[in-house]
């Protein structure tokens, strides 16, 4: 566990707020927000189901044991759980050929060609961590809940992606508050298939390493309305490719009449548009294109004040700390 979240590092005769430098750091990466948790937010569908709760906490567990380089947890889902995954898969599948982008749908035919999705089990991290290892290099790890922004972000930096393992509630299927397996599986997992939207991913995270609290809150906020509520233009017609719209039927049929407002992607206003995270989103932002949304959003990185810059070391999986040019 991390000592204080307010740790600080000296860097260059600066503090700024501690940060990984190599990817087994991400162990102490683990500052879990517990506003959805089904123990703590009466309005969880699974606040009054102790079954539910006790399921929740067996699969926590997993995670909280977990250290870089274990081999994934397996969880062996039950009946039921399969059920509410056949619900949720057969509901999305039927609208994603109109409704999601390109690389959505090429990502999640690969899954189901060669990694075993389908209406009939739930997918184990384990194979899908290692099918998305051979295309992007990007890599799973199981985590209880819902991460603070900083170190969910941090751990996108290492091209590490932090997947809970639980199931949402049978009750609810349309729509979760929280992350579940679901919303990983289905929203995340074929988006980073896509070398481009990885990439994408990643410099959000360089961007966040040993940022200001200021700072983190707009690196989460354009995080919040591209990776997880984006839409884009194809072919002349908006697409989602946010993976909160892509995992729930609800608001990715809502996000795609003509209800919500739109507005055009421009990171200095994303960054400071307030958010809903109980409901639908009122507002949502559409890029040109995936290469655009990257050119703004480097732009917008290299504006953040840092004493330092960053560089990913691939061979190495760690973070080189370079003086500011
Ligand atoms: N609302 C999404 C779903 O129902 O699958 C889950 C989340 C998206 C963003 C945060 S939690
Ligand atoms: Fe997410």
């Amino acid at each position: 566990v991390r000592c204080m979240p307010e740790e600080k590092v000296c860097l260059h005769s600066t503090t700024v707020p501690w940060f990984p430098r190599q990817i087994k750091d991400l162990d102490r990466c683990n500052m879990l927000i517990t506003k959805f948790d089904p123990d703590m937010d009466h309005d969880h569908p699974g606040y009054n189901d102790p079954e539910y709760r006790k399921r929740r906490t067996v699969i926590s567990e997993l995670a909280f044991r977990y250290k870089q380089g274990d081999p994934l947890p397996v969880v062996e889902y039950t009946a039921e759980e399969i059920s509410t995954w056949r619900q949720v898969y057969q509901q999305l599948r039927s609208i994603y050929p109109s409704l999601a982008c390109k690389q959505f749908l090429d990502g999640l035919q690969q899954l189901e060609k060669e990694c075993g999705y389908g209406e009939d089990r739930i997918p184990q991290l384990q194979e899908v961590s290692a099918f998305l290892k051979e295309r992007t290099g990007f890599q799973l790890r199981p985590v209880a809940g819902l991460l603070s922004a900083r170190d969910f972000l941090a751990s996108l930096a290492f091209r590490v992606f932090q997947c809970t393992q639980y199931i949402r509630h049978s009750s609810a299927p349309m729509h979760s508050p929280e992350p579940d397996c679901c919303h990983e599986l289905l929203g995340h997992i074929p988006m980073l298939a896509d070398k481009e939207f990885a990439q994408f991913s990643q410099e959000i995270g360089l961007a966040s390493l040993g940022a200001s609290d200021e700072d983190i809150e707009k690196l989460s906020t354009l995080y919040w309305f591209t990776v997880e509520f984006g839409l884009c233009k194809q072919n002349g017609a908006v697409k989602a490719y946010g993976a909160g719209l892509l995992s729930s039927y609800g608001e990715l049929v809502y996000a795609l009449s003509n209800e919500p407002e739109y507005k055009p992607f421009a990171p200095e206003e994303t960054a400071v548009q307030p958010y809903q995270d109980q409901t639908y989103q009122p507002v949502y932002f559409v890029s040109e294109s995936f290469e655009d949304a990257k050119m703004k959003l480097r732009k917008y990185s290299a504006n953040i004040k840092r004493p330092f810059t960053v560089r990913y070391d691939p061979f190495t999986c760690s973070v080189e700390v370079l003086d500011q040019p």
